[in-house]
């Protein structure tokens, strides 16, 4: 059976998973060699790779692979292939690792899930991928954000050997295997399958368009909601799964199969598109769905997007043929109120009253708790979402303050934890930068390094806490933009945050130099004290700023309560 299957490019369908007793010669042979632990876009890469849906990759890309997939979208042996998939790893374990050696993978909790057979151990020119894969070297994008920000400064190749796929416990039944799929095609005697790929709930305007691409191509639909890794801010798979299965009373009866798929988008528009119907087509697709702004990494530092929408369609059509995949693409689909219909944007007639919602804009009115209306997503799509983000009133919320120290972040703090506990709706968490240095991170010094360790944790407490719908107030200085805004993204998945920027200057916290501590680093008994010889990098954009020269904590605490008022979350 396994072996009729074919892949995106006529070879078989890979599959890595060795069996048992080369599985126990395999943890044997971890046990003498360097080990990682793979970070979330890694463990979605090896489980693709794992199961075909990368086929024909039998492993993460060797250099010779990934230079020509950047230089022509293909790799050394000519086949059409769009995104490096590459393991990147840290400097320290590179000088360790060469060519012929083994490197055992492992899921964040040691488990051994793969090993890797070294072809290959490289620097990662950063600029060069960025430029050629996203166009670009603004870190507002979220794959040039990781290349520069997240990821390691090494890449390592070579083929694989699965032990374990990465465990899942959620929606078990829904996470099928590109060989299960085509199987399931075969059962329901399926032979025009026209995939769909999305990171959105099905809201309207995506639903008449896979309805329209079904009758269009008189083919089923596969839906490949991404449970991986998707744009920053995204709703989380749990609810969009909870959608999915919401609106399955729309299509027709037996019309559709939905299969979770662990992809890690890189939002690069066009490049992801392609890799997109790649991997649709070692799902067995025999057309697929390329909407307007297809895996759009959002706005750039101007506001704009970073790819023309139409883009990410001509390339995949361009390349159809080569792919053996007919590309159903779509521009912006729009709803006639007049009407009552939607239509593709270019099949409307001139003068002719159209209407349309993103994506994004209902997520924000989700959570801004505003009404949305039926012609932009179905009810129960609706009442999902609710369910998982309820309006502000009854959502957790981060009240952040960063500023340098003497600036009156503790005591805002301290005014704002008492109010907080009058009001009384929400339990209250106090993370002021003392607090967490004496039981958090007494270990850690005041270098760059640990200080980003000591914010990154105060973001994970505090995003816990506005996961389980509380409050939390942090204080620490977190002099580092970057890191701010990993801790905002990670807190806005859940819920508010909401930073204020304690602006007092420097010459009225050294003025008032509570804790001697100016002193001491001016006469540089305390080194890199921010501030003074260390850098404070001022919040570019936040919701607040509060110099508090000449304003008491109690003004200031009122200042932001009026905030959280007007924003609706008390
Ligand atoms: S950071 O950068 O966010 O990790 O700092 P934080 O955890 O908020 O700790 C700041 C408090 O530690 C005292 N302190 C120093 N601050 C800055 N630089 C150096 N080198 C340093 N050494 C000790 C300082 O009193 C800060 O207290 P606050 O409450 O901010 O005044």
């Amino acid at each position: 059976m396994t072996a009729s299957i074919k892949d995106a490019h006529g070879g078989r369908l890979v599959n890595l998973l060795v069996d048992e007793e080369r599985a126990r010669l395999l943890k044997d042979i971890a046990l003498n060699i360097s080990d990682i632990a793979l970070n979330d876009r890694q463990l979605c890469d090896l489980e693709l790779l794992a199961i075909g849906g990368f086929s024909p990759l039998t492993g993460f890309m060797n250099r010779s692979d990934y230079e020509s997939v950047l230089d022509r979208m293909r790799l050394q042996n000519d086949i059409l292939w769009s995104l490096p998939i590459c393991l990147d790893i840290p400097k320290s374990l590179a000088v360790n690792l060469d060519a012929g050696q083994s490197l055992a993978l492992r899921d964040p909790e040691g488990f051994l899930l793969a090993v890797l057979h070294i072809e290959d151990v490289w620097p990662i020119d950063r600029e060069k991928e960025a430029q050629q894969i996203f166009e670009t070297l603004d870190t507002k994008h979220p794959g040039v954000s990781y290349l520069f920000n997240k990821s390691g400064d090494y890449y390592v190749g070579g083929h694989l050997e699965v032990i374990s796929l990465p465990l899942h416990f959620d929606f078990k039944q829904l996470r099928l295997f590109p060989k299960e799929v085509r199987a399931m095609y075969a059962k329901l005697g399926w032979h025009r399958v026209v995939g769909f790929q999305t990171r959105q709930p099905l809201h309207r305007f995506l639903f008449e368009m896979s309805t329209k691409a079904m009758r269009q191509t008189r083919a089923n639909l596969l839906l490949l909601p991404v449970a991986g890794m998707t744009r920053p801010g995204d709703f989380d798979h749990y609810t969009r799964v909870r959608c999915y299965q919401a609106v399955s009373s729309h299509f027709p009866p037996n019309s559709y199969v939905m299969s979770l798929l662990p992809l890690a988008m890189r939002l690069s528009g066009p490049r992801d598109a392609l890799l997109d119907v790649i991997i649709a087509k070692n799902y067995g697709c025999t057309h697929f769905i390329v909407g307007h702004d297809h895996a759009s990494p959002g706005a750039d530092i101007n506001g704009k997007g970073f790819y023309k929408s139409d883009r990410a369609s001509r390339l995949a059509e361009e390349f159809s043929e080569e792919m053996g995949v007919e590309i159903v693409s779509f521009e912006k689909v729009v709803y006639l109120p007049f009407e009552d219909e939607y239509r593709s944007i270019d099949q409307v007639p001139e003068g002719t009253q159209t209407i349309f919602m993103t994506g994004s804009d209902i997520r924000d009115r989700i959570r801004e708790g505003r009404r949305i209306p039926e012609w932009a997503t179905f009810t129960e799509v609706v009442s999902e979402l609710q369910k998982a983000y309820p309006p502000p009133r009854h959502q957790g919320f981060t009240i952040f303050l960063t500023g340098l120290s003497g600036a009156g972040k503790s005591t805002i703090a301290k005014v704002l934890y008492s109010m907080f506990l009058e009001i009384g709706d929400r339990p209250v968490t106090l993370l002021d930068g003392d607090i967490v240095r004496q039981n958090l991170s007494n270990e850690l010094s005041f270098s760059k390094e640990h200080r980003d360790i000591n914010v990154r944790r105060i973001g994970f407490v505090a995003s816990e806490i506005t996961k389980n719908r509380g409050i939390a107030i942090c204080a620490p200085i977190a002099p580092y933009e970057y890191t701010r805004h990993e801790v905002r993204q990670e807190i806005e998945a859940y819920g508010g945050f909401v930073e204020v920027h304690v602006s007092t200057p420097i010459g009225e916290c050294e003025k008032r130099d509570r804790k001697g501590m100016y002193a001491k680093a001016r006469a540089g008994l305390i080194k890199g004290f921010t501030g003074v010889d260390d850098p404070y990098e001022e919040p570019e954009s936040p919701e607040l700023r509060i110099d508090t020269t000449a304003m008491t904590p109690m003004e200031a605490a009122q200042e932001i309560l009026l905030f959280l008022g007007k924003k609706g979350f008390i």
